[in-house]
């Protein structure tokens, strides 16, 4: 459908050698973009650049540590020069410290906040200026159910991916009258290396109780896969979603319209 065409545009994906972010730049691709993605280091952008190109996808790879303006401004520039303006941005780099509130180390909630709501500010400022430029743009913000939710161990995280919402609604006031819509795209429960750990089978071979909490929490009864995010991101990223602005889209399977199964 002409709609969700991204036919020309140029989509940088943070974080996309694997995981969410792979799969949601795959979606563009397919949907007719152009991707160039980063990873935090070498080994991982090249494992990225092999996958892409399994499926066909001539991706351009950069490595680049989100915190870092300068080496984002440069990223930015290079994509500019070698493809054309970034017409959408994800922002999807993102990590996790699961830590008790009492025990967590400041220096350990900080970088969480530096990758997490710092960078996306970071990558946000530095395709803005071109997005103006040319009169337009998409940037998405992958956000949480800790976006909306909290839960033991993750202060650092909520507190970012909270922020991270907050930012959302911000720069879509601030830039809507130029024609940028900013949204976010908010994930429940995927299954990928983030949440690995939450997923491990006991030593008795019996299932990871949170993964057991997380089915029982969830309305679709299963966790996500990173590919149930291909559909709502090419939403985000099209012109189907032009006066879509500021908002937060859940594709959650329900968990944050779910009060929880009775006992
Ligand atoms: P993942 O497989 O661990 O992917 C995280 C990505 O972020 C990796 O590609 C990693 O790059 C990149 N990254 C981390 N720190 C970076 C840095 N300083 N500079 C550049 N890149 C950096 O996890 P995922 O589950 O796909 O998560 C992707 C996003 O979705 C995150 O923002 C996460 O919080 C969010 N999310 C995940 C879930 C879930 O259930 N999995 C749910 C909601 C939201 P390299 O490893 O390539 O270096
Ligand atoms: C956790 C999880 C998460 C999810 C995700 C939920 O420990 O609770 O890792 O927070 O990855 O962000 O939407």
């Amino acid at each position: 459908m002409a709609i969700f065409s991204l036919k020309g545009k140029i989509a940088l994906v943070t974080g996309a050698a694997h995981g969410i972010g792979f799969s949601m730049a795959v979606a563009l691709a397919e949907a007719g973009a152009r991707i160039a993605f980063n990873s935090s280091n070498e080994p991982s952008m090249k494992r990225g650049l092999e996958a892409y190109k399994k499926l066909g996808i001539d991706a351009k790879g950069f490595v680049c540590d989100v915190r870092d303006e300068k080496k984002v401004q440069k990223m930015v520039a290079t994509i500019e020069k070698e493809m054309g303006a970034i017409d959408i941005l994800v922002n999807n780099a993102g990590i996790i410290k699961r830590i008790p509130a009492v025990d967590m180390k400041v220096e350990e909630f900080e970088e969480v906040i530096d990758v997490d709501l710092v960078a996306p500010f970071i990558m946000s400022k530095a395709v803005a200026p071109s997005m103006i430029r040319k009169g337009g743009g998409k940037i998405i913000n992958i956000c949480s159910m800790m976006s909306e939710l909290g839960r033991e161990t993750v202060a650092a995280y909520a507190a970012a991916k909270g922020g991270l919402k907050m930012l959302t609604r911000t720069l879509a006031s601030e830039w809507g009258e130029h024609n940028i819509q900013v949204n976010g795209l908010g994930p429940g429960y995927i299954a990928t290396s983030q949440t690995a750990p939450l997923r491990e089978k006991q030593p008795d071979g019996s299932p990871h109780p949170f993964d057991s909490f997380i089915i029982s929490k969830t309305p679709a009864a299963r966790w996500g896969t990173p590919d149930d995010l291909k559909g709502p991101i090419v939403f985000l990223a099209s012109e189907a979603s032009n006066f879509v602005n500021g908002h937060i889209l859940y594709v959650d399977g329900g968990i944050l319209a779910y009060i929880g199964k009775q006992p």
